[in-house]
């Protein structure tokens, strides 16, 4: 057999039955960024199957740009035990603890992987799958990220779930089609308020949950549901939000 047949062949089954396992999972993490791949280690190192769609061809969402493309993160003391689940080295200043941001993108995403998730780059969710009586979300719609850009008209993949979690940072995306497809549950989407660094990081982690069933938010998206101020580069939140949906998510499914 010719080598280019077999590189094809190759990619194309070994790919095709990983998708056939990922049409039905026990969670849907909708953002590679730090809460979504927080949430999918804790998640999966739980026996749970989880996927992450990340629209780009690359993990870490915001973490990547650092504070205005300086390459460092801070996080707070209540983070230390994240990273020090992650192996991520951190240096204490100013009573913050500083990360270099590709060590936090790398090892977020290498753990996420390590514990049993599956994170799946450029794939989009425009929609979610939902039932009634009661009213709940049961899943996602997934498109090629490549497809969305091109504007071509290609009807969508389905994934069906357990649990679905909005982790698509400031613009919460999947509560936002939520809410315009689905106006009778009434779900606003006020989007977040100007930068309150200290209370921003509290809130967004104390809101951090259940928004409906079968539908979660975590990271930046608690922030846009709930009108919570933004905290710029100060990652806390985000790891600890993470942290919190997974262990909300294993106890809902748990029942
Ligand atoms: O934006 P992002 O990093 O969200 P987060 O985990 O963290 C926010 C912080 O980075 C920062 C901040 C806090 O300090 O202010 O902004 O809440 O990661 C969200 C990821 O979701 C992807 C997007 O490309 C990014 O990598 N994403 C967004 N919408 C979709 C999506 C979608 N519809 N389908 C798939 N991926």
């Amino acid at each position: 057999m010719p080598l280019e047949t077999k590189i094809t062949r190759t990619i194309v089954t070994a790919t095709a039955e990983e998708w056939a396992e990922i049409a039905n999972v026990d969670v849907v993490i909708v953002g590679a960024g730090p809460a979504g791949m927080t949430a999918a280690r804790y998640l999966a190192e739980k026996g749970l199957r989880v996927v992450v769609f990340e629209r780009r061809l690359s993990f870490g969402g915001g973490i990547g740009g650092g504070g205005m493309l300086f390459h460092k993160i801070v996080v707070d003391e209540k983070t230390v035990p994240i990273l020090e689940d992650f192996r991520v080295r951190y240096q204490k200043r100013n009573d913050l603890y500083v990360v270099d941001a590709a060590e936090l993108m790398a090892k977020l995403a290498a753990h996420a992987i390590d514990a049993g998730a599956r994170i799946i780059h450029g794939v989009q969710v425009d929609d979610v799958i939902i039932r009634y009586d009661p009213l709940r979300v049961v899943g996602v719609a997934i498109q090629w990220s490549a497809v969305i850009m091109s504007g071509l008209h290609v009807d969508p993949l389905f994934v069906y779930s357990r649990a679905v979690v909005d982790a698509t940072g400031h613009d919460a995306e999947v509560l936002s089609v939520f809410s315009r497809k689905v106006p009778e549950a009434e779900l606003i989407i006020p989007g977040e308020k100007s930068a309150y660094a200290e209370e921003a990081e509290k809130l967004v982690v104390e809101k951090t949950g259940r928004v409906l069933p079968g539908l979660y938010v975590a990271g930046m998206a608690v922030a846009a549901l709930y009108n919570l101020p933004r905290m710029g580069p100060i990652f806390a939140g985000m790891l600890l939000s993470g942290k919190k949906i997974a262990e909300i998510i294993a106890e809902d499914l748990r029942a």
